[in-house]
């Protein structure tokens, strides 16, 4: 994969696909450099066939800072207000949609401080695995704005409303224990311990049956807006596919065969 982006570091191995935001000194705040690279990373790892999880984290002590205030307000403050709204429609909520729409799984691997958009970022992946010394700051109100990337609805889906509420609102940082506890994380690791048990992580969903898995996320996702009735539907959708694969037959002949089956993504 392409080796020449400046704001990510991406390293393709064993079915995972490791992308490293890459501004260590502003905690990898984001940019729209940063969107346009991590946009073309994650449209090559959905079309690679041989890319079965990704994995989202940063370089340095944080792992995202959110928008990089410096770079909207480069004097500190602006004559005229900015049109936020098309800054976030043009560089942020594609990357969203992309990171929840992808038939892939995304782990957030949460190395330290998490603000802003970066919450946002990180709750938009699939599962969230962080250091122990990391936190979570929807920082959005101290600077007068809304939590945004989905932030607000990611976050109620996560840790329900009542506790969102009092995130958004106050603004507060959240340990990483106390993030594990509301539910807002999967998992909580030593800190030195975090890319060991990250890749552990992936490469048991990159051994998964890539299609079954898919379309579980597909369900999953789509079980927030739908009634019984359409989810049932939704449900016997999904599954015809899934049983025409041959990593379905796969898993039942390793069933009856007492063998742990391997999975191609046919
Ligand atoms: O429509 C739109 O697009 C608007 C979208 C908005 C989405 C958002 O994400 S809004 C929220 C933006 N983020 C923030 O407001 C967080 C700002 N940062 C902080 O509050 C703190 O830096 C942290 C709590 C994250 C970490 O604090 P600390 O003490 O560990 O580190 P630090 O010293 O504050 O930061 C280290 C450096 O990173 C520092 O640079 P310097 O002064 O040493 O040269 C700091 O300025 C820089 N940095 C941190 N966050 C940002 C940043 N630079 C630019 N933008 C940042 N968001």
């Amino acid at each position: 994969m392409a080796s020449s982006f400046s704001t990510i570091q991406v390293h393709a191995a064993d079915g995972i696909l490791t992308i490293k935001l890459n501004r260590p000194d502003r905690l990898n705040a984001f940019t729209a450099e940063m969107g346009v690279e991590l946009g073309a990373a994650l449209r090559l790892a959905q079309r690679d066939d041989a890319i079965r999880c990704i994995v989202l984290t940063g370089n340095g002590r944080g792992f995202c800072a959110g928008q990089d205030l410096r770079e909207l307000w480069p004097d500190g403050t602006e004559a005229e207000p900015l049109d936020l709204g098309a800054h976030l429609r043009e560089n942020i909520n594609p990357l969203v949609l992309r990171l929840r729409t992808m038939e892939k799984p995304v782990i957030a691997s949460v190395n330290g401080v998490a603000a802003g958009a970066g919450v946002s970022f990180a709750l938009a992946a699939d599962l969230r695995i962080c250091a122990r010394s990391a936190t979570f700051n929807m920082a959005f109100v101290q600077i007068g704005l809304v939590p945004d990337a989905a932030g607000t609805l990611t976050l109620v889906q996560q840790v329900g409303y009542t506790r969102a509420f009092e995130l958004c609102l106050l603004g507060e940082p959240l340990s990483a224990e106390k993030a594990q506890e509301i539910g807002l994380v999967n998992r909580v690791v030593d800190d030195q311990a975090l890319p060991e048990s990250t890749r552990e992580l992936a490469l048991r969903l990159a051994a998964l049956p890539p299609r079954g898995l898919g379309l579980t996320k597909r369900a999953l996702n789509h079980a927030w807006t739908a009634t019984l009735d359409e989810q049932l539907a939704y449900e016997a959708l999904v599954q015809s596919t899934a049983g025409r694969t041959a990593d379905h037959r796969e898993g039942v002949q390793a069933f009856f065969e007492k063998r742990t089956p391997i999975f191609t993504g046919k």
